[in-house]
């Protein structure tokens, strides 16, 4: 494997400390966007999937069904039509279905873009009644701007805790003969696949632009959001909020949390072949600039918290940053720059976004209003 010293970048300064990470436009590297399309990039995404998140069994499957199990043109006071799809599918290992919440602006004239969130946490935070709201979801405020405030629980794909894979996704295509092969996909992969049967529902509604939708998700739904955007190039924009470790953040700085951390508390997370790097950062084929660049020419977006240690979040940083040279490839700007910003003052020049928030580890107010300005730029 080639290893380059960063930066690649002439324009960039060396940082104090300069890591040693794998070449982000692949080995040898891509010259032109054609080669980086049709050779470095497929390259890059295999070796994600064979060493870090696996293989997904199936695509869109032939079984795939929605359902609306309800609607309401009236919803958030006339504001939007609520529509709640069951999305089901089978396979070798028979049924399983999990429930899209979908509200749709009024006002909109034209199919609306969206943001399709993906929730890794309580149905008090996603509530389709809206008796409960909460600010890691502000459906509302998504509405107003014109976009569609899309969501589902990670869950209903995969349990959070299964180290069995019996249920969901994987108990309905997992269908391995011996023992589970050390590039299966796990639980982040499965997350993702629901996020992109939401798309393929989304291509199917007359009032929903499924050409314009973002894919966001905080912590482990960052990682997730990662992971869906970059296997389903349909996302026209990405969101990492707080993503941390085996998200946006380098493995190679070894800062917060570590890999063989994350696969031993969170086994079930990657595939069995990552925990051949527990200990071992800077063996790994790839790091997670070359995640973030797998996006391009497609608008991604990297937040971060000022008291957020674990995450990493100068780790997140640079892997953003770092990711600059494959846009440049597509003539497009990243974020040009390698010294962090500081808290609250979002980089949204090109089309890769980034922001320090101050506080701690969530998603707030503060982070969504700074991806609508972005979606403003990218999806409209
Ligand atoms: C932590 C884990 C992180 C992050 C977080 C979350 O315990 O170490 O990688 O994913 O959970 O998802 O909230």
């Amino acid at each position: 494997m080639i290893k380059t010293l960063i930066p690649l970048m002439s324009s960039f300064i060396l940082p104090a400390t300069a890591l040693e990470l794998p070449n982000v436009l692949g080995s040898p590297p891509a010259k032109t966007k054609e080669e980086w399309l049709k050779v470095q990039r497929p390259a890059t995404l295999e070796l994600f999937k064979k060493h870090v998140y696996g293989r997904a069994p199936v695509g869109k499957p032939d079984t795939l069904a929605f359902k609306v199990l309800e609607e309401n043109p009236k919803a958030m006071d006339g504001a939007a039509t609520l529509k709640i799809i069951q999305i089901s599918y089978s396979g070798p290992g028979g049924e399983s279905s999990f429930k899209l919440i979908t509200f749709i602006p009024n006002k909109a004239t034209k199919p609306a873009p969206g943001y399709l969130l993906i929730c890794n946490r309580g149905p008090e935070n996603i509530d389709p009644t809206r008796k409960q709201k909460d600010d890691f979801w502000p459906a509302e405020s998504i509405v107003a701007r014109g976009y569609v405030a899309a969501t589902f629980f990670n869950g209903e794909l995969s349990t959070d805790k299964d180290l069995n894979f019996d249920n969901g996704a994987h108990k309905v295509f997992d269908n391995y003969e011996g023992e589970r092969p050390g590039d299966a996909w796990a639980t982040i992969a499965a997350w993702a696949w629901g996020a992109s049967r939401a798309l393929d529902y989304f291509e199917t509604d007359p009032a929903i632009d499924a050409t314009k939708f973002a894919v966001i998700g905080h912590s482990r739904g960052g990682k997730t959001a990662l992971w869906a955007g970059a296997t389903d190039e349909r996302f026209a924009l990405t969101i990492s909020n707080n993503s941390g470790c085996t998200g946006a953040a380098l493995a190679r700085r070894k800062q917060g949390e570590r890999v063989a951390r994350i696969n031993k508390v969170f086994p079930h997370w990657f595939c069995g072949n990552y925990k051949n790097f527990d200990g071992r950062e800077n063996d790994l084929p790839i790091d997670q600039h070359q995640l973030i660049a797998l996006m391009a020419p497609r608008a991604v977006y990297v937040a971060s918290a000022s008291k957020d240690d674990w995450a990493d979040p100068k780790g997140e940083f640079l892997a953003a940053a770092y990711a600059g040279p494959v846009y440049k490839l597509f003539g497009l700007k990243g974020i040009e720059a390698v010294e962090m910003p500081a808290t609250n003052q979002p980089i949204q020049l090109g089309h890769i976004g980034y922001h320090l928030r101050s506080g701690k580890h969530d998603l707030t107010d503060y982070d969504w209003e700074q991806y609508l300005n972005f979606g403003d730029k990218h999806l409209k």
